[in-house]
């Protein structure tokens, strides 16, 4: 069966989302495209996916007879209503993080598809596809029971809007998620300290900042963002466990001798990071969607990453405190998730 997708929000992810649907994967079509900036969606219908309708709301898509899944890849805050919208039609519906900006929102989520009984939404938490992380978790089982996590999540440089609060909700997020999956654990507690500013970023903006969180196996994960290293775009992960240390391989780069120098080069663009992750994910998003459910990160993943990130916003704000983080039972529906 093909499945016919819905995607709304046609900006940089969401066309390109479309293309890997149209163009990489296989058992998906893009049928329906809407964008609250109508000529963006026009624009990947031109180039993407000529056959598609373009609909003026994300609702009329979600409601359309032509689609039988759905992509939510609209800006974030604008999320919820869509990912609702799609389980009270009890369609298949992969959204991108965040699953919505609040925890709250995030609950009204997992309650509207605890309501319906079987899994509709996935979450675009790609790193837990991504080869290097996947290899991290099998070697865990060599380097023992995880006593520290150190880890890194540098970004060269962000837009003049990207805020401190956004240090958690738009880059530690994907740590706070994949933690979560490769420790098998969950959240306790949260604390933020701030070294001094670095000269590149403005005054909205305290970077970097280190966060510590501490899980409910005593396991201390210390995540250093910095979102202005200038150098490139670097994650580093490295577990210390009971009997080893075990550390996330660095992407592939060719090692050059050149210029009475040994040189590695790295990223720059995130998105050529986990870009394999991503082609991933979406093909387990389109095989389960073929049968009507999802599989991969869930709703409960979603909210749990968004009640742990509330925890760190107000552990930015009361800078050096531990906030703790409550971990509310798991409902059936996401035993294994
Ligand atoms: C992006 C993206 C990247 C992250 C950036 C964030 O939206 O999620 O993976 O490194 O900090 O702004």
């Amino acid at each position: 069966m093909t499945v016919r997708i819905g995607v709304i929000g046609t900006g940089a992810i969401g066309r390109d989302h479309a293309r890997r649907i149209n163009q990489v994967l296989s058992g998906g079509t893009i049928t329906a495209l809407s964008d609250v900036n109508r000529a963006s969606a026009e624009a990947v219908r031109a180039d993407i996916a000529p056959d598609a309708t373009v609909f003026d709301t994300g609702e009329n898509l979600i409601a359309s007879p032509d689609v039988d899944a759905v992509l939510v890849t609209s800006w974030g805050a604008t999320h919820q209503q869509y990912v609702l919208a799609a389980i009270a039609a009890g369609k298949p519906c992969f959204c991108e993080k965040p699953l919505a900006t609040t925890a709250e929102g995030a609950k009204r989520i997992v309650d509207a598809e605890v309501a319906h009984g079987t899994r509709l939404v996935q979450v675009g938490f790609m790193r837990r596809y991504d080869e290097g992380y996947v290899a991290l978790k099998a070697a865990l089982a060599q380097t023992g029971a995880p006593i520290m996590v150190h880890a890194a999540h540098r970004n060269p440089s962000v837009p003049e809007a990207y805020t401190t609060p956004m240090a958690i909700h738009d880059t530690l997020i994907h740590e706070i998620d994949v933690f979560r999956w490769l420790l098998d654990d969950d959240y306790v507690s949260a604390r933020v300290t701030f070294p001094r500013s670095c000269a590149r970023t403005h005054a909205k903006l305290r970077d970097p900042q280190i966060v510590t969180l501490v899980t409910a196996k005593g396991v201390v994960i210390n995540t250093e963002i910095f979102v202005n290293c200038h150098y490139g775009y670097d994650i580093q992960c490295e577990v210390v466990g009971e009997d080893g240390v075990a550390s996330l391989p660095e992407p592939m780069a060719i090692k050059m001798r050149l210029n009475a120098s040994l040189q590695n080069p790295i990223l720059t663009d995130w998105k050529d990071r986990f870009v394999a992750s991503y082609d991933v994910e979406l093909q387990d998003f389109l095989k389960a969607a073929a049968q009507g459910t999802a599989s991969g990160p869930t709703s409960w993943d979603g909210y749990m990453a968004a009640v742990a990130s509330d925890a760190c916003v107000q552990a930015q704000e009361s800078e050096g405190q531990a906030i703790a983080i409550a971990h509310p039972d798991r409902p059936a529906l996401y035993a294994q998730g």
